[in-house]
C-alpha cells in the first residue's frame, strides 16, 4: 500500500512513462520490453527455486541436469543479452540522428540556468525555455560553459549530458502543442535542483510568430515609469552581465533579457514571471538561489527596484 502514492509519479508531468514525442515513445517501448522481459526471467528463476525448496528431494535432479544449467545459465543469457544489445544500439541511433531538415537549437548549460540559441535566426537567444514547432524534428546541440550538466525532458526524450568542450546531440520532437518540464539531471553544484526549464511546443504558425517577435530588439519604454526603469537598469550596471538588445546592455554572463517578459519563469523555473517576482528576484536572489552568479541588490531602493522590474516585465 505504501508504494501507491509513489506510483502517482509515473504519470503526467516530467514522466518518462507518459511519452509525448517520438524519442520518448521509443524509450517507453524499451522500458516495457526490459520490464516484461525481466519479469519473465524472474518468474522462471523463482519457480525453480520454489521447486527445489518444496518438492520432494527425489525430484530435484530434474532442475539440476547439465542441459538445464548450460541452457539456462549460459545459452539463455548470451542470447537475451545479445538481442537486447542489438535492440539498444539501434534504438540509440534512432534517438540521436534526426532527419536532415531538423530545426537546430543550441543549448548551453551554465551554473544554474540554460542558454538557448536558434542559430538559423541569429538574434534569437532566450533562457530556460525552448520553443519548438510541434510535429517537427528538432536537433538540440548541447554543450556547457562550466561543469557537466544533463538535459532531461522525460515526456519528450532521453537524458543527455552536456560536457565541456564537446557538443552532444539529441532529438526532440513533440507530437502535439504543449508544455513539458525539464530538469538538469546531473549534480552540478549546490543549486543543481533549481535548474529547470520548459520545452514549449507550438503550432508551426505560432512558432513562426514567436520567432519573429524574438528577433526584434527590445520594446521602447512607452511611459515615464518604464523609461526610469530602463535608465536605472543601465546605471545599476546590470548590463555588465545582461544583454537587452536595443540598449547599451551587452553582457553575456547572465540570461539575455531582451524579451524576458515573454518567458513563463525567471531563475530557471524558480518564480513565475511578473513585475512583483522580478523585484523579489533582484533584491533577494541569493536567498532564492544561494551562491548564484547574480549579486543580490538589497541596497537598491524600493521604488527603483519596482521601476526596473516593471520595465523588465514589459519586455515581451
Ligand atoms: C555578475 C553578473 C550579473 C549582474 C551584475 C546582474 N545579473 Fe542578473 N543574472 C545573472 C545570472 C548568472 C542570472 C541567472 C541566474 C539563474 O537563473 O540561476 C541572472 C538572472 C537574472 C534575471 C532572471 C532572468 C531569467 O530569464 O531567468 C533577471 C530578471 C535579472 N538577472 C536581472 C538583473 C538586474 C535587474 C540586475 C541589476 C540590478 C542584474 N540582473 C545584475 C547575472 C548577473
Ligand atoms: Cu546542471
Amino acid at each position: 500500500m505504501c508504494t501507491l502514492p509513489l506510483l502517482g509519479g509515473c504519470s503526467g508531468i516530467q514522466s518518462a512513462l507518459d511519452p509525448k514525442g517520438v524519442a520518448a515513445r521509443a524509450i517507453y517501448e524499451a522500458w516495457w520490453v526490459m520490464f516484461l522481459g525481466s519479469l519473465v526471467i524472474l518468474s522462471l528463476v523463482m519457480a525453480m527455486a520454489l521447486y527445489a525448496l518444496l518438492k520432494n528431494p527425489d525430484h530435484r535432479w530434474r532442475i539440476g541436469s547439465s542441459t538445464l544449467i548450460i541452457g539456462g545459465g549460459v545459452a539463455l543469457p548470451v542470447i537475451t543479452i545479445t538481442a537486447l544489445l542489438t535492440y539498444g544500439v539501434q534504438l540509440g541511433d534512432r534517438l540521436t540522428s534526426p532527419p536532415g531538415d531538423a530545426l537546430k537549437i543550441e543549448v548551453t548549460g551554465k551554473q544554474w540556468w540554460w542558454e538557448v540559441r536558434y542559430p538559423d535566426k541569429e538574434s534569437v537567444v532566450t533562457a530556460n525555455e525552448i520553443l519548438i514547432p510541434a510535429g517537427r524534428a528538432v536537433q538540440v546541440e548541447l554543450t556547457t560553459e562550466d561543469v557537466i550538466h544533463s538535459f532531461w525532458v522525460p515526456n519528450l526524450a532521453g537524458k543527455k549530458d552536456l560536457i565541456p568542450g564537446k557538443v552532444n546531440k539529441l532529438l526532440l520532437q513533440a507530437d502535439e502543442p504543449g508544455v513539458f518540464r525539464g530538469q538538469c539531471a546531473e549534480f552540478c553544484g549546490s543549486q543543481h535542483a533549481r535548474m529547470a526549464f520548459f520545452v514549449i511546443a507550438k503550432t508551426p504558425e505560432e512558432f513562426e510568430r514567436w520567432q519573429m517577435l524574438q528577433r526584434q530588439v527590445s520594446r521602447l519604454p512607452v511611459n515615464p515609469v518604464l523609461a526610469r526603469g530602463r535608465d536605472a537598469f543601465l546605471s545599476a550596471s546590470c548590463g555588465e552581465c545582461h544583454t537587452i538588445r536595443g540598449t547599451s546592455a551587452r553582457g553575456t554572463r547572465g540570461p539575455d533579457l531582451t524579451h524576458v517578459g515573454s518567458r513563463r519563469t525567471i531563475g530557471a523555473g524558480m518564480l513565475e514571471t511578473s513585475a512583483d517576482n522580478i523585484g523579489i528576484w533582484i533584491v533577494d536572489n541569493q536567498r532564492i538561489k544561494f551562491n548564484d552568479r547574480i549579486p543580490a541588490y538589497p541596497k537598491l531602493d524600493r521604488d527603483t527596484v519596482r521601476e526596473i522590474a516593471t520595465y523588465l516585465e514589459s519586455l515581451q
